[in-house]
């Protein structure tokens, strides 16, 4: 066995999608020998090294040997390539193995310039074999007790800093205009400025005015990011003190971390940021696409994750680049996969009453939309802005998305903190 050996190149051979995990990757090339990067990737994510071992047998080769099992070659470097893991190869339930495996040190190949994990395919056993959502988009609908459609929410900004009741505030503030959701900041944890515990009951203890006094339920999205036995603390903080929510910054925590806390059934759902997953996501020929994280973390049990905006500022600033990633990222969550239900997009960054009306006529009705500064730019403090998106978002159903027509709008229908923050957004007098 070597990078030679046929057994990891086999373009026509068929395999049955239920016994083989399939993965989709873009390969780029330093080396003269594509064909040889096309035995390479398969044999250094499966059972080969550079040179034959002893201890290699003729059946292990065969039966657990990855395969590369089709090339399309775009130019002489690069190339689009599907390798067939056999199932074998895997550990139910374990997705640090299950990347360490296809997505491991591959990366570090030396024959590479750039290496990307386009997508995964999973046999239904090993997908059922995983926790999934415990809500998914049902259950954070049933947990505000509201029919389909955009959830919209915000950011509590400034992003860092404000002290325990101006955090307060602004979330009371922004609930009271007719949001729905009020998440922390990915980088809020539990600084001298703004204690964990002070913060959440203060918030909380709103929420349930906001209950008994509109009807309504509103979501707070604590985030608990920490090591895990500080996770498993802050939860049980939320859920003692009524919280309906955990957000846990996914990509920083780690798989496991966060599975761990999936599986302490605490009866919240997990709203996943994710924050850092540019390092990993953002070049299109290198790293790991996002909807290949969204599978992932569907798989560990998030309910609600970020998957952009298409017109926010986040992602690759065009428009036709952003929706192709945010589509595929939000089918992922939506897919058949075993018996996992689908997860909620959350649709955040730049988010404001300019934007909102094309990011529903994009991603509607299933998603949440979350706008810190506009909501809180507003020149009349949180409350209007909050009001100005609820409008917005009502202009967005009706199809008026396009700055003049929506200015307009706001006018005829009196809509006068959407047309204040438009003023000022549009630079009118
Ligand atoms: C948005 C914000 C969000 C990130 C998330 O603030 O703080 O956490 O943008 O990005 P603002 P993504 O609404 O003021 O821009 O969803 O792309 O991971």
């Amino acid at each position: 066995m070597s990078y030679e050996d046929n057994v990891f190149y086999q373009p026509d051979l068929e395999v049955e999608p239920e016994e083989n995990v399939i993965v989709d990757f873009d390969v780029v090339t330093t080396a003269n020998n594509m064909e040889r990067v096309f035995r390479e990737i398969p044999a250094e994510s499966s059972v080969g090294t550079w040179q034959r071992v002893w201890s290699m047998s003729d059946d292990i080769l065969q039966k657990l040997s990855a395969k590369t099992i089709h090339s399309q070659l775009i130019t002489d470097t690069h190339a689009k390539i599907k390798v067939a893991y056999p199932i074998e190869l895997f550990e139910p339930n374990n997705i640090p193995q299950m990347m360490s495996l296809f997505a491991g040190n591959v990366f570090g190949m030396n024959s590479l310039q750039y290496l990307r994990v386009n997508d995964f395919e999973v046999p239904t056993d090993f997908a059922n074999s995983f926790p999934g959502p415990a809500f998914g988009i049902q259950g954070i609908y049933d947990t505000l007790g509201i029919e389909k459609g955009p959830i919209l929410g915000t950011i509590v900004k400034p992003k860092l800093g404000a002290p325990p009741e101006v955090h307060a505030k602004v979330t009371m503030d922004s609930w009271s205009g007719g949001l729905q959701w009020v998440k922390d900041d990915e980088p809020q944890t539990n600084q001298d400025f703004c204690p964990f515990e002070d913060r959440i009951s203060r918030v909380l203890e709103y929420a349930d005015q906001i209950k008994s006094e509109q009807g309504r339920q509103v979501i707070y999205a604590c985030n608990i990011t920490g090591t895990i036995e500080t996770m498993v603390k802050r939860a049980e903080y939320v859920k003692d003190h009524g919280g309906k929510c955990l957000m846990i910054d996914v990509v920083t925590v780690g798989f496991s971390g966060v599975q761990y806390i999936r599986e302490q059934n605490f009866g919240l759902p997990i709203h996943a940021h994710r924050a850092m997953h540019g390092a990993i996501t953002r070049h299109h020929q290198h790293g790991i696409h996002m909807k290949v994280l969204a599978k992932a973390y569907r798989m560990i049990g998030v309910d609600a994750i970020h998957t952009g905006t298409i017109y926010g500022k986040m992602g690759y600033g065009k428009i036709d680049e952003d929706k192709k990633e945010v589509f595929s990222s939000n089918q992922a969550l939506t897919d058949k996969l075993g018996n996992l239900k689908p997860v909620m997009p959350i649709a955040s960054g730049g988010v404001g009453v300019t934007n909102i009306g094309k990011i529903i006529q994009a991603l509607a009705p299933n998603v949440i939309i979350t706008a810190g500064g506009g909501v809180h730019g507003h020149p009349n403090g949180s409350q209007d802005g909050a009001k100005s998106l609820v409008q917005a978002k009502e202009a967005g159903l009706q199809g008026i998305v396009d700055e003049e027509p929506l200015y307009q709008w706001s006018i005829d229908n009196n809509k006068e903190e959407l047309q204040i923050a438009l003023k000022k957004l549009l630079n009118k007098d």
